[in-house]
């Protein structure tokens, strides 16, 4: 059996000799550049001078063919070539610190130069855009230009005959999704879809048609040979869905379908869609707009525990990823405990076939190459089919032991989902205090819905009736974003509706902070907020910071990726009462011990409470890097914020 029949095999969920094994197959299912390194020095194969990169985007590694022979890996990806009128030029100069280029989409990246991972997205070309011309007349790349499919046909040609691997076909470009928040901005894209909602969706239809025409040429173009073919969109984070899967229904899947629908029309390729984070809720909508394949199925996120998955989607859904928690043992774990945790997955995942092993997403920087190969020589062991193979295990075998990274949950309790009317206020008597006035009841509805013009005039008219602007906060801007922060952690809210909200109290605060400071007037508290080093990460850290001010906190925001030295420097500036520190990456996690050291060394570290948060951070890691407190989620950041003042 050669690859290519081993993954079309596993792809109709029937059992080949092996589950097949992914190292490079996609952009999405490769390995860092300095893992890479690290594992061919590992391995003993030669140093290469230049490690070719796959994505210089994620500066993921090209897998070379003695280290693909090595490892026996069964994907291949055949991807369209950059446009002839396009090419990426880095600047190494102009940008004091990093080196920087703007794709052809015109979305800006960069990389810091010392110790950077990745580029990172730091100018998104539609931000400032108000009106759909603009959208008409962007400079959009050119999806059909024949530079792109030059010599296509031939290497898919070459990879199926010749090599016996799968084709597994690339796109243009991300998902129609992700190029709308990129192209947008993220701190504008999420409100957009509450509250510009015209607008947006012009602009996710205008790229969708740019991805159609692409397919429509590139598919005949591969015809017979096309094995795979790849589309994405980043759906959810570590707890769930970023949107909610109402607006999911609405606006976005009957979009997926429609390209799902284009590309089936046009081969018998299998689609593989890739989506991070906890997507289980819509597992069943992908399934119904035609997705095939899900990746990297990430297992440490809530909802997405592999036999469970395997249980209820199995029969419909390959899963591709999912081999290892690579935001737990994967990088931080032990051989023997990546062993475990593979084996387990193997079990959970590969009965019946509809499983391409490959680690969560592409390997990450840190993970340590003994790690990988405990990973790989697991699956040699026990990933074969037939007898005592894969799920069938002699007599007294007993499953390997869990090591999911623990994911807290908030317990809050739920709220009524709306703020008391003033009868019902009343009618609770001394037990709440007075009621609020009925233009505080508007300017809290107003901030609930996310919008920001009435919400603005209702706190200009509090004003203008002569309530001071502490009770336009306290009594307007609070409520009504605990309730936000409430609504959110019960899933009643996701990002958008969030975010629509705290722009709409950030909104009030613009308007109220000349005269706070006239009055001299307190906050409840200030705190300096960053991503940390080598993270760009900064939905969740925004999240955070909006909702502190919107409880009264003055918020000094460092941005995201933030070095140790300019969190000492703000320390000294802003004497604030909480330091907030942010990762997501188990690559930039550890830079917050070295902050919490560098504070220390610094003398400062006395004067802060330090509070830490982001999916690859817990509560066990902040006692272990000497913070005081973690926080799963913005509203309970709110929560920790004041418990530290108090302390
Ligand atoms: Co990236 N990414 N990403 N990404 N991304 C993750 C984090 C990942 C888990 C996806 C995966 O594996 N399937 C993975 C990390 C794996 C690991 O660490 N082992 C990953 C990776 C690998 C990467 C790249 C390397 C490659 C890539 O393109 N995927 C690259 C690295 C860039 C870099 O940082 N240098 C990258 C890039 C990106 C985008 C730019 C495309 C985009 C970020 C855009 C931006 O933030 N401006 C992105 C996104 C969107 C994600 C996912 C899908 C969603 C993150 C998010 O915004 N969640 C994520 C998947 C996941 O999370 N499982 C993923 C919503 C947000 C509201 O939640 O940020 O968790 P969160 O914040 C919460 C809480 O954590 C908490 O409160 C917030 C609100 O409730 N919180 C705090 C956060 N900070 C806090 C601070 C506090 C207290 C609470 O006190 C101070």
């Amino acid at each position: 059996m050669n690859s290519r029949q081993r993954v079309i095999t596993a792809l109709q969920h029937k059992e080949p000799d092996r589950i097949p094994f992914d190292l490079g197959g996609t952009v999405l299912t490769s390995i860092h550049v300095n893992a890479y390194r690290n594992l061919r020095r590992y391995l003993g194969l030669p140093e290469l001078e230049n490690i070719g990169v796959m994505d210089v985007f994620q500066q993921i590694a090209v897998v070379d063919d003695d280290m693909r022979l090595k490892l026996g890996c069964d994907c291949r990806n055949v991807a369209p070539r950059s446009s002839a009128t396009f090419k990426i030029v880095v600047d190494e100069d102009s940008m004091p610190g990093y080196r920087f280029f703007y794709d052809e989409w015109r979305i800006g990246w960069r990389m810091p130069k010392d110790g950077g991972f990745y580029y990172d997205m730091f100018d998104h070309p539609l931000a400032g855009s108000t009106s759909i011309d603009d959208i008409k007349q962007f400079p959009w790349p050119d999806p059909v230009d024949p530079g792109r499919f030059t010599g296509l046909a031939e290497r898919a040609r070459y990879v199926a005959e010749e090599l016996g691997e799968p084709v597994i076909l690339g796109g243009l470009a991300a998902g129609f999704v992700e190029l709308a928040a990129w192209t947008r901005g993220f701190a504008r894209f999420y409100p957009d879809l509450v509250t510009n909602l015209e607008w947006m969706t012009y602009l996710m239809d205008t790229i969708i048609d740019l991805k159609l025409a692409y397919w429509e040429i590139a598919l005949p173009m591969v015809g017979q040979y096309a094995d795979v073919v790849q589309e994405a969109d980043d759906l959810a984070g570590q707890f769930g869905l970023l949107i909610n899967p109402e607006t999911y229904r609405k606006h976005i899947k009957p979009r997926h379908k429609k390209i799902m629908d284009f590309i089936k029309a046009r081969t018998d390729a299998k689609i593989f869609f890739h989506s991070c984070g906890a997507i289980r809720e819509i597992i069943p909508d992908l399934i119904e707009v035609g997705v095939d394949i899900i990746n990297p199925v990430q297992v440490s996120a809530v909802g997405m525990e592999s036999a469970a998955l395997k249980r209820d989607f199995g029969k419909e859904m390959t899963f591709w990823g999912g081999l290892v928690d690579t935001q737990g043992v994967f990088t931080s774990g032990t051989p023997a405990q990546v062993r475990e945790d593979v084996r387990r997955r193997i079990d959970d995942l590969g009965p019946e076939g509809g499983f391409i092993a490959a680690a969560v997403h592409n390997i990450q920087a840190n993970v340590p190459p003994e790690n990988i190969m405990a990973m790989w020589e697991t699956l040699q062991e026990f990933g074969a089919y037939g007898k005592g193979g894969v799920g069938q295990r002699p007599a007294g075998y007993v499953p390997a032991e869990r090591h999911d990274k623990p994911v807290v949950v908030s317990t809050a309790a739920a709220v009524p989902g709306r703020m008391l009317t003033p009868e019902e206020v009343a009618a609770m008597g001394d037990a709440v205090g007075e009621a609020y006035p009925e233009l505080f009841l508007d300017m809290q509805d107003a901030i609930i819905a996310g919008q920001r013009a009435p919400a603005v005039a209702a706190a200009k008219q509090a004003l203008d009736e002569g309530y001071d602007p502490q009770s336009v906060i306290s009594d307007g801007v609070v409520p009504a974003m605990t309730i936000v922060g409430e609504k959110f952690e019960t899933a009643e809210f996701f990002l958008p509706e969030m975010m629509a909200a705290a722009l709409a109290a950030r909104g009030i605060l613009e308007i109220l902070r000349p005269r706070l400071a006239a009055s001299h007037a307190e906050p409840v508290g200030r705190v300096v907020i960053g991503t940390v080093k080598g993270d760009l990460h900064d939905i969740g850290k925004n999240l955070v910071a909006m909702m502190l001010e919107g409880a009264g906190f003055e918020v000094v925001d460092l941005g995201p990726d933030v070095p140790a030295d300019k969190f000492v420097k703000a320390i000294r500036e802003h004497q604030p009462s909480v330091v907030g520190l942010s990762a997501l990456l188990t690559t930039t996690a550890p830079m917050m011990r070295v902050i919490v050291n560098a504070l220390q060394e610094a003398g400062v570290r006395d004067q802060v409470k330090v509070m830490v948060g982001g999916a690859a951070v817990s509560a066990e890691f902040a006692d272990e890097i000497g913070a005081d407190g973690y926080a799963p989620d913005a509203g309970a950041a709110v929560r920790k914020a004041r418990e530290l003042m108090a302390v």
